[in-house]
């Protein structure tokens, strides 16, 4: 799977995803992540990608042009026309459904708003999905687009290792993660729970069970219709 972001800070696009679980699978060519510097196809001399609004009003908004030529140098180069996800508030809210279907793709061309916003005819032009990653709002599309590169990747195959992609089966049945505990077995008083320490595997599991129910009861009763 190939990510193609489109965005005025490349470097932390970069850098934030070469870390960790995504750094490896991105070394072993599990996934691919390219930042694509919309400054360098700006035709305006002093690299301006930025203007004020027409109509007025706070703040500067990022020109259509620089932005249609850095898409259209992608799809040529690629001799496909990928989907494209603008990140901004004003989209639908991500979730792990998404992620699996985004997951499905072979490409995807991300692109990061910044300033007050992007000139709406370049969206019109080429953005096929409006994503936000919830409601509130942040300074910048690429914390957005490294959230939802870091959730797709982890559903593409290779990029977890089988037992870790067993685990996250657990959030799609729609309940919270269980507990978990690691030694010692006594950490300031508080003991570790008795059954985990029984080897008894149906009890372990059972006992979990009531843990996610209970922890979503308490903490997300909002997801629980989602289950019988
Ligand atoms: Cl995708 N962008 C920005 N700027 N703020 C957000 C967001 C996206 N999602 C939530 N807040």
């Amino acid at each position: 799977m190939r990510f193609h972001v489109m965005t005025l800070f490349p470097e932390m696009i970069l850098q934030g995803l070469n870390t960790s679980i995504i750094g490896k699978a991105i070394q072993k060519k599990a996934i691919e992540v390219e930042a694509i510097n919309i400054r360098d196809y700006t035709t305006e001399k002093h690299g301006q990608v930025d203007d004020y609004p027409y109509g007025g009003g706070a703040g500067m908004v990022m020109q259509a042009e620089p932005i249609y030529r850095a898409w259209e140098s992608i799809v040529t180069r690629l001799g496909k026309s990928p989907k494209v996800i603008y990140m901004t508030p004003q989209g639908s809210v991500f979730h792990q459904e998404m992620a699996k279907e985004f997951a499905q793709e072979e490409d995807l061309i991300i692109l990061c708003g910044h300033y007050e916003g992007v000139d709406e005819r370049v969206l019109d032009k080429i953005v096929t999905h409006h994503v936000s990653i919830g409601d509130y709002v942040l300074t910048g599309g690429e914390l957005p687009a490294m959230v939802m590169i870091d959730c797709i990747s982890r559903m593409v195959k290779g990029v977890l290792s089988n037992e870790k992609s067993a685990e996250s089966e657990s959030f799609q049945e729609g309940l919270l993660e269980y507990p978990q505990y690691t030694r010692p077995e006594e950490f300031m008083g508080m003991r570790v729970p008795e059954v985990l320490l029984s080897g008894h595997h149906a009890n372990i599991e059972q006992w979990r069970r009531e843990q996610a129910l209970k922890r979503t009861q308490e903490r997300r009763p909002d997801l629980l219709p989602d289950i019988e």
